[in-house]
């Protein structure tokens, strides 16, 4: 960052500080990854400059010969990586590429049966300050009180009383796998559409390690940057016989200029996505969190639903006397990040919760396996069992900080190891 160095130290400062802090700390946040150093090269480069508002070979702009190459990529290994027969790589985010699919196949007003919020779903699943909630009329489902899994009785009852033209499936807090197949039945039973957000499960999806939701959807929708590991974005995949209404909607519908750079990077990673050694840190994921899981357990904690089938879990605090948000404050002062989170039929509010939700995508990343998993699950199991021992939490923080300088995240640190930033904020 020589450049940015002599330009702007404030801002190199913190760049600096972040990779620090992204290198000296556990992080368990379930939607965060790190991306390879390939991928921050094209994010970092020269397709920034370019405006490019269309398609590859149909852009209003002149000039865009390169980045239609790397748009064309982009959207080749999507849909070679996900089995869909088309998809458009333009949305800025999951939220946007779920609104894509919203616009173009609804009207205002129209109804939606999507997962409640506060059982795992999404903001963009109709809460009511999201503009899906705005726009749309939602009805929810939700988990089954004793299993705290999807409650398909429940979901089918729904359709059938509100007769939905859209029913998404997907959620951002639910440990378990999703029957794709059983949402498309019920959709089929009353005429409606049937949407897949898979932002977090993606990697697995591909993969191979969670059901696919490709061939029975007539939308997925997919963040890049969770367990995809590609930057900050979204994609829509859908039938040939909806991709032009999407590409519509996207642009010019919600977006103008697309970011050329990032779409480049998304390409990046789907590439990587596609190498074998992709599934086997996808097989990593799922033995990392199921032993996340299993220490937790040996540690006392209550999960949602039992345990986990995918790369995250959810940690009910009820019996702890604990709130989420005093649990990932603690722990993030022992080095170990995550965030906060509602669990089913919770009786906290969403600044509190009585949960945490932790993933364990980017400590696999750094090459953490199931040995340094189990230490992780018992210093959470000594902090949150003595929130208010400033020693311990002190003792514990310099034991997460020498776990993960032995797992550094990039060559930068590496290379040119400095242990802070110039000033630290
Ligand atoms: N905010 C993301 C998450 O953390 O799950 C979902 O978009």
């Amino acid at each position: 960052m020589d450049n940015l160095w002599r330009v702007d130290r404030e801002i190199a400062e913190a760049v600096w500080g972040e990779l620090v802090r992204e290198n000296d700390e556990i992080i368990l946040i379930a939607s965060e990854n790190y991306v390879s150093e390939a991928v921050l090269e094209a994010l970092g480069s020269v397709l920034t400059n370019k405006y490019a508002e269309g398609y590859p070979g149909r852009r209003f702009y002149q000039g865009c010969r390169w980045v239609d190459r790397a748009e064309e990529l982009a959207i080749e290994r999507a849909k070679k990586l996900f089995g869909a027969e088309y998809a458009n790589v333009q949305p800025h985010s999951g939220s946007q590429a779920n609104m894509a699919v919203y616009l173009a196949m609804l009207k205002p007003g129209d109804r939606i049966l999507a997962m409640d919020l506060n059982h795992g779903g999404h903001l963009s699943h109709g809460h009511k300050r999201n503009f899906s909630g705005q726009i749309y009329e939602f009805c929810f489902y939700g988990v089954d009180p004793k299993t705290e899994t999807i409650d398909f009785d429940q979901v089918a009852e729904q359709a059938r009383r509100h007769r939905p033209k859209l029913i998404v499936t997907g959620a951002s807090a639910y440990p378990r796998k999703i029957d794709f197949d059983r949402f498309r039945e019920i959709a089929d039973e009353v005429g409606a559409f049937l949407m897949a957000d898979i932002a977090h499960i993606a990697g697995l999806v591909v993969a191979g390690f969670h059901p696919d939701p490709v061939p029975c959807s007539d939308f997925v929708t997919v963040t890049n940057h969770k367990t995809v590991r590609g930057p900050r974005g979204g994609m829509v995949l859908c039938r040939q016989e909806h991709g032009r209404q999407i590409d519509r909607q996207v642009f010019p519908g919600m977006q103008g200029g697309p970011l050329m750079h990032v779409i480049a990077a998304k390409a990046v990673s789907l590439k990587e996505a596609q190498l074998p050694a992709f599934r086997k840190y996808q097989k990593q994921i799922i033995n990392n969190t199921r032993c996340l899981a299993e220490t937790l357990l040996e540690e006392g904690f209550r999960l949602v639903s039992g345990g986990s089938d995918n790369h995250l879990l959810l940690v009910d605090l009820r019996d702890k006397g604990l709130s989420g948000r005093v649990a990932a404050e603690v722990l993030e002062r022992a080095g170990i990040s995550c965030n906060r989170n509602l669990i089913p039929f919770d009786p906290s509010s969403p600044n509190q919760t009585s949960g945490i939700r932790l993933g364990t995508p980017a400590i696999t990343t750094r090459g953490m396996k199931e040995e340094q998993v189990r230490l992780i699950g018992k210093w959470i199991g000594k902090v949150l069992g003595s929130p208010e021992d400033d020693k311990l939490v002190g003792k514990i923080k310099r034991e997460t900080v020498e776990l993960t300088r032995s797992f550094p995240v990039y060559g930068a640190l590496r290379e040119t190891w400095r242990p802070a930033p110039p000033r630290a904020y």
